[in-house]
């Protein structure tokens, strides 16, 4: 058993990218209060400077997640010239149909033509935004949905949701891919028209290779073996992206790792199994808010306490493993498991960092740097980035 990094691991760690999404930088909430934040951003412009912020301290964040519209510029061009001198890059445009009054009985599945086409009209013109930024992912998720049993003909909205797919599919062009987002209720509680892998997985096949499932690890019913979920779809290879947060109870948003550190352990110990670790197929994106704690420090903890787990999965001993689970040794095979778990990789992680030029401690580094002071100050009446979700 080694719970050494090797150079090797350390190479495959220098190549993790995680994507953070722009509303992590604005303030957010609940549906009870949305508390405001000192130096929150005003505009797209100043959210991606936060998040150069947590590639600059981490090395881990390259690229910065838009939402549309509440990151509506003028100028997308300008954006990414803005967001490549900062050094990241624009990522993921992930449409939003989910705040206009037109949308309250559905977007892409919604029985009414003159709606739908809306919908779709709204994706089209995220794809504009993609062609302009050079994002590569649109990333769909519907509030779609009923409350009460009979309110909807769910079948019918299947069968839309596909037509209004194809139709936003055959606007991708190039390399750029659509990935679909599912989750189990909320807004919709009855029934919601993308509620989980599955449906995900038919509507995404019947439209073609570039278009992939997304899984946020907070959109599972409690108790659900997530872990599982990453195998089957890197197995049929249409795991295109992941949301990654945390819950304790619902869609809950919190810091990646941080209620329950060993499922995030076992979900990249399968992204490990499957291929899918720094493979340019699997997105790793955040999809975090932070309602209470300061946000850039929020993200920067995220990124590494995904770092932290990654190498934990790296060493994993597979060939000890193998041949523990190969001879039915039970528990043999866990404890292979949990020693890696159970390794604390902070203090090599660390030092490998100071060795790359990096802060031994971004978190530390950040306090010191003096920017949240700088931010403070000149901005004032940072707006609501987003309601939360
Ligand atoms: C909503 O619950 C989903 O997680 C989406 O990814 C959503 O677009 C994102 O959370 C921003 O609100
Ligand atoms: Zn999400
Ligand atoms: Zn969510």
């Amino acid at each position: 058993m080694s719970t050494q990094l090797t150079p090797e691991h350390f190479a495959t760690l220098a190549q993790q990218a995680v994507e953070v999404p722009s509303w992590a930088y604005g303030n957010s909430g609940t549906r009870f209060k949305v508390f405001s934040t000192p130096g929150t951003p005003r505009d797209p412009f100043e959210k991606i400077a936060d998040a150069a912020e947590v590639h600059r301290l981490t090395g881990l964040a390259p690229a910065v997640a838009l939402h549309i519209p509440w990151d509506l510029v003028d100028d997308y061009a300008a954006l990414r010239t803005h967001a490549e001198n900062l050094g990241v890059s624009l990522g993921t445009v992930n449409s939003n149909t989910f705040q206009d009054e037109d949308y309250k009985f559905g977007a892409l599945t919604h029985v009414d033509p003159a709606i739908r086409r809306k919908a779709i009209d709204h994706h089209l013109r995220c794809i504009d935004v993609m062609d302009a930024t050079g994002s590569r992912d649109l990333k769909i998720w519907l509030a779609d949905g009923s409350n009460y049993p009979g309110q909807v003909d769910m079948r019918g909205r299947q069968d839309r949701l596909q037509e209004s797919l194809q139709e936003v599919y055959a606007r991708l062009s190039g390399e750029q891919r659509l990935v679909l987002e599912y989750k189990f209720f909320e807004p919709a509680f009855y029934h919601t028209d993308v509620p989980d892998w599955g449906t995900s997985y038919a509507q995404v096949s019947a439209l073609g290779e570039r278009a992939m499932v997304c899984l946020d690890t907070g959109h599972h019913a409690p108790g659900t073996n997530i872990e599982f979920i990453v195998m089957q779809l890197l197995r049929l290879g249409k795991l295109g992206a992941f949301d990654f947060n945390s819950r304790f109870y619902a869609d809950d948003d919190l810091i990646v790792g941080a209620a329950d550190p060993f499922q995030l352990f076992r979900i990249i110990a399968e992204v490990v199994r499957g291929g899918g670790l720094n493979n340019p197929d699997v997105a790793f994106m955040l999809d975090q808010c932070h309602n209470i704690e300061e946000k850039i420090p929020g993200q920067i903890r995220s990124v590494l306490n995904v770092q932290e787990m990654t190498a934990r999965a790296l060493l994993l001993d597979r060939d000890a493993l193998a041949a523990a689970e190969a001879s039915g040794d039970v528990l043999g095979a866990n404890a292979v498991f949990m020693d890696a778990f159970y390794t604390d990789v902070r203090p090599a992680l660390a030092e490998w960092r100071e060795s790359r030029g990096l802060p031994a401690d971004p978190m530390a580094a950040y306090a010191a740097s003096g920017y949240q002071q700088r931010i403070n100050a000149e901005r004032v009446g940072g707006a609501q980035a987003s309601w939360g979700a």
